[in-house]
């Protein structure tokens, strides 16, 4: 019997390109409750609570403080649902989102 022949798949002549990041970055205001703040962040960002605190405690002294980054659709979705939270429980609470460089 023939030995088994081997194709080799065409290389791509350029690599493929990373995805492009994007911050979810969490802004201060001054009617959002703390702990509030840092209910959203564990239920959206998965954060434990030393995490979620230190992330609200850091947007309220410094005005803003990125949370995470993600890939654009993800990106985009969490600060949706985050601002979401907060305005359904009258907050002004605001996640928006920047592109990494
Ligand atoms: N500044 C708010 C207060 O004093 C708490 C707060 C922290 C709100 C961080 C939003 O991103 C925020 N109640």
């Amino acid at each position: 019997m023939a030995a088994p022949s081997t194709t080799l798949a065409p290389r791509s002549s350029t690599r493929p390109e990373r995805p492009r990041l994007y911050k979810v970055i969490l802004l201060n205001d001054d009617y959002t409750p703390r702990e509030f703040v840092v209910s959203v962040l564990k239920a959206v960002f998965r954060m434990d609570r030393d995490e979620a605190f230190s992330v609200m405690l850091t947007a309220h002294r410094q005005g803003a403080c990125v949370v995470a980054v993600f890939t654009f659709e993800i990106a985009e979705e969490k600060a949706r649902k985050a601002t979401d939270m907060g305005a359904k429980e009258g907050y002004p609470l605001q996640f928006t989102t920047e592109r990494e460089h």
